[in-house]
């Protein structure tokens, strides 16, 4: 999908169209005042306020109609340059405006200011000739924002919109939009019944329903058949741990602000966790380890709680209660580049078993001058940097570097996908740290008999299972390959009465497998079209052919073809099917 902010002429476009926006409103509500209305990545949008007035569905129309008119009008748009005196006058009772010129920087004493017919706004522009060039727009949706995003502010109303030079190009972006919106895993969630939310639960914490957890456990048990065949063990830890674990790790005072507040029970005092290294590093410590014995992989499917604002939670993608495939790889310096390059194999492997291609490898470094987010240790970071820009360049990938997107104890590989609606996220992860094995003062012996601490890599090939569901079922737009699917093979009788004993014999026939029989009293299309929008990948109609020719008749999703084999063939089939994860 286009990203309007990278391209300058779209740019100014909606930005201008942006004003019109504020414009109409104020044709149509006086009272309105307006705080900013930048250009972003969909289009633009205005934050205004309206006093008590909230934006509904039936007010788009009417301010759109207005934006019309004036734009009809054809006002040109005029730049002029007043004093910074001369704006504060002129904004006088406008506290937004004024808050903005009092922000300005000292050096700004010119300000500009943009007028179109009757309307003013402050801006840095540039903008459109005149207002006639904006005619191929469309509001696309409100919603309330707190002015400068604080919720102790007032809400003031957003109205999200889109300009494009031509009909064409606005009415494809429209349509891209409409299929986004089909992709997206929340609607796809829903219609398969895979995970639903509840206000009782409360806010990004999904409930997984049976077909979503099918989903997970051939899940887990696919990434846990390959991590068992590299060497990890599994742990299972508690997803609790005391303030003090998180004091001992760095988590307490780097990772706050993302963890949930604090639980006292008797003397101690806990939190959910929203990480599970300091868990896995008290595992590692619980032995003592030679250097013959590193690397020790200890991995975990570990739920983790973490604080995210209201307004970025999203369906399976981004929640506050997670389950995350991890695992900590506890290494000797000399085995870093051999390990990181492993995960990275992994992480193709994986990836090439579930066809995923559209994505980007994302070198996160720290930003040197946030003292607060990242522990002080010049040397440590600079060496694992280097560390990882030298692996990365052996294994000639491409990657894009990104400051200030460092773990807080180590800079990190991530692989980067785009979900149907919304901006990238992160899938996998594979981060290096030199920070938390000291921290835990953890240790293995050399071959000299020496002391040394181990270096550890925290990855997770999934992320976590939520977000990685979230992923597929938007790549798959909710048609799963075979393996994955809860309903396998949905079966058909063509007529009951003659042919549900053979359907049913089917049906045990194919006990290893999720089957379903669709015995309904209803008619043949109807059942067919309804495996089809089920998105079950194999259905089976059996009819009198079938029942005297002892065989099978089968159609795959996506395909009008019906094909008729014996049973044995298609047994083959399905397995073969879900072997080779097609
Ligand atoms: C890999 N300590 C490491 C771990 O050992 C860690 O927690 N890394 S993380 O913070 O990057 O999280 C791991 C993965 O979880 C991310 O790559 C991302 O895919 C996924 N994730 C993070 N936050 C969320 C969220 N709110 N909802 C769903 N998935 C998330
Ligand atoms: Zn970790």
């Amino acid at each position: 999908m286009i990203n309007i902010k990278e391209d300058e002429k779209l740019s100014i476009l909606n930005h201008s169209c942006a004003h019109l926006l504020a414009q109409a409103v104020k044709h149509l509500y006086p009272e309105a005042k307006f705080w900013v209305g930048p250009v972003i990545e969909e289009g633009f949008y205005y934050d205004i306020d309206l006093g008590d007035k909230v934006i509904s569905d039936e007010d788009i129309p009417k301010i759109e109609h207005e934006m019309k008119k004036i734009a009809k009008d054809g006002k040109r748009i005029v730049r002029h340059e007043i004093s910074k005196e001369e704006a504060l006058e002129m904004f006088k009772d406008d506290p937004y405006k004024l808050d903005l010129i009092s922000r300005m920087d000292e050096s700004e004493t010119i300000i500009s200011c943009y007028t179109q017919g009757d309307f003013t706004d402050l801006c840095r522009g540039p903008h459109v000739e005149t207002v006639k060039e904006l005619k191929y727009f469309k509001l696309l949706k409100f919603s309330g924002a707190y002015w400068k995003g604080d919720k102790n502010n007032k809400m003031l109303q957003r109205i999200y919109g889109v300009c494009f030079p031509t009909e064409e190009e606005l009415n494809n972006y429209l349509q891209e939009l409409e299929e986004s919106a089909e992709r997206d895993h929340r609607k796809i969630g829903k219609n398969l019944d895979i995970f639903m939310n509840h206000d009782l639960v409360g806010k990004g914490m999904p409930l997984w329903l049976p077909n979503g957890a099918i989903i997970r456990k051939e899940l887990e048990n696919y990434i846990y058949k390959k991590e068992q065949k590299l060497g990890y063990k599994h742990v299972y830890t508690p997803c609790v741990g005391t303030v003090n674990l998180y004091k001992t790790s760095g988590h307490w005072d780097h990772y706050k602000e993302n963890m949930f507040p604090v639980m006292k029970v008797d003397e101690e005092e806990f939190v959910l966790r929203p990480m599970n290294c300091p868990h896995h590093m008290l595992v590692y410590g619980n032995t003592l380890h030679s250097y013959r014995d590193l690397p020790i992989r200890i991995g975990e499917f570990a739920t983790d709680f973490r604080y995210e604002a209201s307004g970025a939670v999203k369906g399976l993608e981004r929640v506050r209660s997670m389950c995350q495939n991890d695992a900590h790889l506890f290494v000797r310096p000399d085995q870093i580049g051999e390990e990181f390059k492993k995960v990275v194999e992994l992480i193709l492997d994986v990836y090439h078993d579930f066809g995923i291609k559209d994505y980007k490898f994302r070198l996160s470094l720290r930003d040197k001058n946030d003292k607060e987010k990242y522990f002080d240790d010049d040397k440590m970071w600079n060496e694992a940097e280097d560390k990882l820009r030298e692996v990365l360049n052996s294994l000639h990938l491409d990657y894009y570097e990104a400051i200030g997107e460092a773990a807080f104890y180590g800079p990190k590989l991530d692989v980067e996908v785009k979900p149907a609606v919304g901006p990238e996220v992160t899938l996998s992860t594979c981060q290096l740290d030199f920070l938390l094995p000291r921290r835990f003062d953890l240790s293995y012996i050399d071959s000299d008999g020496n002391k040394q601490i181990p270096v550890v890599l925290h990855r997770a090939i999934f992320g976590t299972f939520d977000r990685f569901t979230a992923f597929i079922l938007e790549e798959t737009k909710g048609a799963l390959p075979v393996w994955l699917s809860p309903v396998q093979v949905n079966i058909i009788p063509v007529n009951n009465e003659y042919h549900l004993e053979y359907a049913n014999k089917i049906k045990d026939l194919l006990n290893d497998y999720r089957v379903k029989i669709d015995d309904r009293e209803e008619k043949l299309g109807y059942k067919m079209r309804e495996s089809v929008v089920n998105k079950i990948p194999i259905t089976l109609i059996l009819g009198q052919k079938e029942v005297d020719n002892n065989t099978i008749s089968y159609r795959l999703y996506g395909s009008e073809a019906t094909t008729t084999v014996s049973k044995e063939e298609f047994l083959e089939f399905l397995k073969d099917r879900i072997n080779n994860k097609e």
